[in-house]
Formats: C-alpha cells, sequence, structure tokens
C-alpha cells in the first residue's frame, strides 16, 4: 500500500488523485491529511519543504513533488499513458505541465499573502507580479491549448490550476479567456476523474 499525504483542497494534491483514480491505481493508494503550517507534522519529517502532496512507497521511501509523483504512476500503470513515449509529445505535455504548475504557484503565493501575512504588510505590486504570471500563463493556454480530449500530465495539471483559480478566485479566467471555458468542459468529459477530485466530492 501507498500512502498519499495531501489536503482534498490542494490543487497540487489533486493531480496525484486524478491521476490516480484515471490510471486505476486507487486500490493501492492510502489517502491522509497534511498540515503545512504544523511544525512537527508529518509532512515536514517526509519532506523537509514541508508541501504536499507527498507519496511514500511500501519501502518507506518519500516520492515528491507531484511531478514526479504522476511520474511514478504512469510507471506503475505500464508507462506511456499520462506521459507518452514520443519524445516530443513527451516534451510537449511536460512543458504544458510546468506551465500550469507555475501557474499554481503563483496562485497559491496569491492566497498565502492574504492568508499568512497582516493586512498591513500585503504589499500590492508583489501580488501583481505574481497575477501576471496567472494572466500571462492563462493566455498562452487560450493561444495554444493542448489537446482536452487527452488525457496526460499536461491537461491534468491544466485542468486543476483551472479548478483551483475557479475555487480561490484569484484572476476571473472566465472572463478574460472564455475559449477555455470549452475546454475545460471537453476534458471533463475525456477524464471524469476531475469531477471525482473535486474537494466538493470528497
Ligand atoms: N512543486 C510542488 C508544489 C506543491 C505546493 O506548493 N503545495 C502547497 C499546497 S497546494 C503547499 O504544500 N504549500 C505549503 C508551503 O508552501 O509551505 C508540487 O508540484 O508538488
Amino acid at each position: 500500500m501507498m500512502i498519499l499525504r495531501t489536503t482534498d483542497t490542494s490543487p497540487f494534491g489533486r493531480k496525484p488523485r486524478m491521476a490516480a483514480l484515471h490510471l486505476g491505481l486507487m486500490d493501492q493508494i492510502q489517502i491522509v491529511p497534511a498540515d503545512a503550517m504544523e511544525a512537527n507534522s508529518a509532512l515536514r519529517a517526509e519532506n523537509p519543504l514541508g508541501k504536499m502532496p507527498v507519496l511514500t512507497l511500501a519501502d518507506g521511501s518519500h516520492v515528491f513533488d507531484s511531478r514526479v509523483i504522476l511520474e511514478h504512476f504512469d510507471h506503475l500503470a505500464g508507462g506511456g499513458r499520462i506521459i507518452p513515449h514520443d519524445w516530443d509529445a513527451r516534451i510537449n505535455v511536460l512543458t504544458a505541465q510546468a506551465l500550469a504548475d507555475g501557474v499554481m504557484d503563483a496562485a497559491v503565493l496569491v492566497v498565502y499573502e492574504g492568508r499568512y501575512r497582516p493586512a498591513e504588510l500585503h504589499h500590492e505590486p508583489w501580488l501583481a507580479y505574481q497575477r501576471g504570471k496567472i494572466e500571462r500563463g492563462l493566455a498562452q493556454l487560450a493561444l495554444a491549448p493542448p489537446e482536452p480530449n487527452l488525457v496526460n500530465v499536461g491537461t491534468i495539471a491544466t485542468a486543476c490550476m483551472l479548478g483551483y483559480l475557479d475555487w480561490r478566485k484569484q484572476v476571473d479566467w472566465r472572463a478574460t479567456t472564455p475559449s477555455l471555458i470549452n475546454w475545460l468542459s471537453a476534458f471533463r468529459a475525456a477524464c471524469p476523474a476531475f469531477d471525482a477530485t473535486a474537494a466538493s466530492a470528497s
């Protein structure tokens, strides 16, 4: 049995939850809660960075971050399932994943500014700097979206990112990049694991 440590609301934790469900691996995985702010937490013991998700393997070793966990799941599922073997396709979906993960990094920092720093220390130029990454990432995605009918690490991360922005509303992507609304609908149809892993679905 493997142990996946994450909250149900972490957008990075949703990536492996979605991938495991899609690949039929859930019977090998137990999901346990994570607390990033707890000083003596299992999370920090497993990952010195104190970031979720972390996957603990049967031999007790800890695997992070979400990208590496998805790589491991792809391997367990036979390989070439969510990370293509073909080199050009592989580099393409890994870059799509890097873009979506980078937008999520910026989106998480926007939330943390409000959550962990006192209001008098909020610094609007820094928030705008992070929002710029989100807005440019969305614009690039709208210009050249990944194929929404293919379930791979690029589309999984992109859907997690859009779902996270829907929930926390760091920007209004449905207004600024409306073509991505159809993109997400098409992906949801291709990958039922997206809806099944919504925070409200658990
Ligand atoms: N690159 C990491 C990012 C993970 C991440 O930022 N997780 C957030 C929750 S969504 C977290 O644990 N934040 C706590 C912190 O940054 O200290 C991954 O892909 O897994």
